[in-house]
C-alpha cells in the first residue's frame, strides 16, 4: 500500500552551474557562478563571504582562464558525461530529472541579439534523450547562473532592462523545446535574492548601504520576468506547466511565549511573501510593511500590478532541507548553520556536518502549510543530505545516513499526501555529486552516485552508485511501497 499517486514524479535534481562544468565550451559566456572561488573555511554559518564576490574579485576572476580555484567552472563534468549520466538515471528508474539551463550557454552575454545555436542544440539533444529514456525534464530557467555580463554591465536584476533580456531568453527556450519540456520553473529559490543578493539576483556587494534596497528592486524585476515567462509559455506551449520555486524556510518559535510564536509567524509570512506574489499575483501586507519599516522604496511602473496578477503560476515548487527557529531575542540562544543563512540551534534536533537541522517532520508541516495557504499543486524539487561520504576499500559507498534522511523525509511526505495534499513529485537534490552552491565544495556530497572529484578538482570524475542508489531505485519501482522495508545489509 502506498500513499503516492500512480503518476508521482519520482526524480533527482541538480543545477547547471553546479553540475555541468565546461564553463567556456561551445560558445558559452561566463556566468555569475564562474567567478565564485572555492575558499576552504571552517565556518559555514556566515556564508556571505563565500557566496558574494566583491567587484574587485569579480573582475580579477573574469580575467582568469581555466578551472583551478573555481569549482563551478568544472562542476562534476555533466556537460561532458551527460550520456553516461542519463543512462545511470534511467537505471535508477527516475520518472523526472530536474535540471537548469545555463542562460549563458544560450545568450553568452545575456544581451546578445541572437542565441548561441551550439547551446540550444546541447539541451535539445539532452531533452530528447531524457524523453527517449522515459524521463520527464523539469527545467529551471534561472538557477543562480545569469550571464556575468548582465551583472557587470547592467547591475544584474537591479536593472529593469534585464527583464527584456530574460523575456528573449524565455521565448527562445520555450519555442525551441516546445513539446520536449512540459514542466518549467522560472527562478530557483527566488527568495535568495534578498538573502544572498549576488547569488539570487546578480546584485554585487560594493560596500554601499543600499544593497537591500537594490535587492528588493531586483526581486520586483524578477517577479515581473517570471510573470512574463508564464504568459509566454501559455502563448507558445499551452500544454506546458510553469511553476515558481521557493526555498521554504520553515520557522518554529523558540518558546511558547506568544511573542516568539508571533515572531515565527512573521518570519514564515516573510518567506511565503514570495509565493504570495507568484501564486496569488500580488504583494502581501507583510511585505509592504517590511518595505515601509526598512525604508525600502521599490520603484514600480504602470502595468506592473496587472502583470503580476495575470502571470501567476500553475504549480508551486520548493526546496526543503531543514527548519529554523525564531525568537524575539535570538541573542539569548546559540546559532547553527542553515541553507543560505544561520539560525538558532533547536535543542530537539540533531544537525548535519554543516550544522543544518535534521527535521523530517518539518517537511510535512511545510507541505500542509503550503497546501492550506494556496491550494495549488505542489512539487518538492529539492530535498537531500549534504554529507561527507567515505569510499570503502572495495570501492563501495555505504551512505546509510543518506538513506535514513531520505526515508524519514519521504515517510512524512506520505503522511501529508494521506492528509490530502496534492503533490506532483519529489526530486531528491543532487542525483550525482555536484559542487555545493554555498561552499563550492565537492566534499559536501548530496548524490546517490559518487563522483571521483575532490574540492580542488583532482580525480577521474568516474561515477559510482552509492548504497542510496539501489535503495531509491527499489523505492521508485515500488512507487513508495518499500519505504518501510528494513535497511538492506
Ligand atoms: C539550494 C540550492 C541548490 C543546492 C542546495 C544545497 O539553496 O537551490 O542549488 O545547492 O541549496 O545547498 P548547498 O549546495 O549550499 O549545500
Amino acid at each position: 500500500m502506498t500513499a503516492f499517486p500512480a503518476d508521482f514524479l519520482w526524480g533527482v535534481a541538480f543545477a547547471a552551474n553546479q553540475a555541468e562544468g565546461a564553463y567556456d565550451a561551445d560558445g558559452k559566456g561566463l556566468s555569475q557562478a564562474d567567478v565564485v572561488a572555492y575558499a576552504p573555511t571552517a565556518d559555514y554559518v556566515d556564508l556571505h563571504e563565500l557566496m558574494s564576490p566583491s567587484p574587485e574579485r569579480i573582475s580579477a576572476a573574469a580575467a582568469v582562464t581555466g578551472t583551478a580555484g573555481y569549482p563551478k567552472r568544472r562542476g562534476s563534468l555533466f556537460y561532458e558525461r551527460w550520456e553516461e549520466d542519463v543512462e545511470l538515471f534511467a537505471r535508477l528508474g527516475i520518472r523526472a530529472l530536474r535540471l537548469s539551463i545555463a542562460w549563458a550557454r544560450i545568450f553568452p552575454h545575456g544581451d546578445d541579439p541572437e542565441p548561441n545555436e551550439a547551446g540550444l542544440a546541447f539541451y535539445e539533444r539532452l531533452f530528447r534523450r531524457l524523453r527517449e529514456r522515459g524521463i520527464e525534464p523539469v527545467v529551471t530557467m534561472s538557477h543562480y547562473e545569469m550571464p556575468l555580463h548582465l551583472v557587470t554591465q547592467y547591475g544584474g536584476w537591479g536593472s529593469r532592462e534585464v527583464i527584456g533580456f530574460f523575456e528573449r531568453y524565455a521565448r527562445t527556450i520555450l519555442t525551441r523545446y516546445r513539446g520536449l519540456v512540459r514542466y518549467w520553473l522560472t527562478f530557483n529559490e527566488i527568495n535568495t535574492t534578498i538573502i544572498e543578493p549576488y547569488t539570487g539576483g546578480g546584485i554585487v556587494d560594493d560596500g554601499s548601504d543600499d544593497r537591500m534596497r537594490r535587492a528588493h528592486q531586483a526581486l520586483h524585476h524578477q517577479y515581473l520576468a517570471s510573470a512574463r515567462a508564464v504568459l509566454l509559455a501559455r502563448e507558445i506551449d499551452p500544454e506546458a506547466k510553469v511553476g515558481c520555486m521557493l526555498a521554504r524556510m520553515l520557522h518554529y518559535p523558540a518558546s511558547s511565549d506568544p511573542a516568539d510564536v508571533q515572531q515565527a509567524q512573521h518570519d514564515n509570512d516573510l518567506n511565503l511573501a514570495h509565493t504570495d506574489v507568484q501564486v496569488r499575483g500580488r504583494y502581501s501586507g507583510v511585505m509592504r510593511r517590511y518595505w515601509r519599516e526598512h525604508g525600502i522604496a521599490v520603484e514600480t511602473a504602470e502595468g506592473d500590478e496587472e502583470l503580476l496578477a495575470a502571470g501567476t503560476v500553475d504549480f508551486l515548487s520548493f526546496s526543503y532541507y531543514m527548519t529554523l527557529v525564531s525568537a524575539v531575542d535570538p541573542s539569548a540562544y546559540g546559532a547553527t548553520g542553515g541553507n543560505l543563512f544561520s539560525t538558532i540551534k533547536n535543542p530537539h534536533l540533531a544537525t548535519s556536518e554543516w550544522g543544518w537541522h535534521l527535521d523530517p517532520i518539518g517537511i510535512r508541516i511545510a507541505l500542509t502549510d503550503l497546501w492550506d495557504r494556496y491550494q495549488v499543486p505542489l512539487f518538492i524539487v529539492e530535498n537531500g543530505l549534504g554529507a561527507i561520504d567515505r569510499v570503502e576499500a572495495d570501492g563501495s559507498i555505504r551512505d546509510d545516513y543518506r538513506i535514513d534522511y531520505l526515508r524519514q523525509h519521504l515517510r512524512q511526505v506520505a503522511e501529508a499526501i494521506d492528509d490530502g495534499v496534492e503533490l506532483m513529485g519529489y526530486t531528491a537534490w543532487g542525483g550525482i555529486d555536484i559542487v555545493s552552491a554555498s561552499t563550492s565544495q565537492m566534499t559536501k556530497r548530496y548524490g546517490l552516485i559518487h563522483v571521483d572529484l575532490d574540492d580542488e578538482g583532482n580525480g577521474s570524475g568516474d561515477r559510482t552508485p552509492k548504497a542510496s542508489f539501489d535503495w531509491y531505485r527499489r523505492l521508485i519501482a515500488s512507487n513508495g511501497g518499500t519505504l518501510d522495508d528494513p535497511p538492506a545489509r
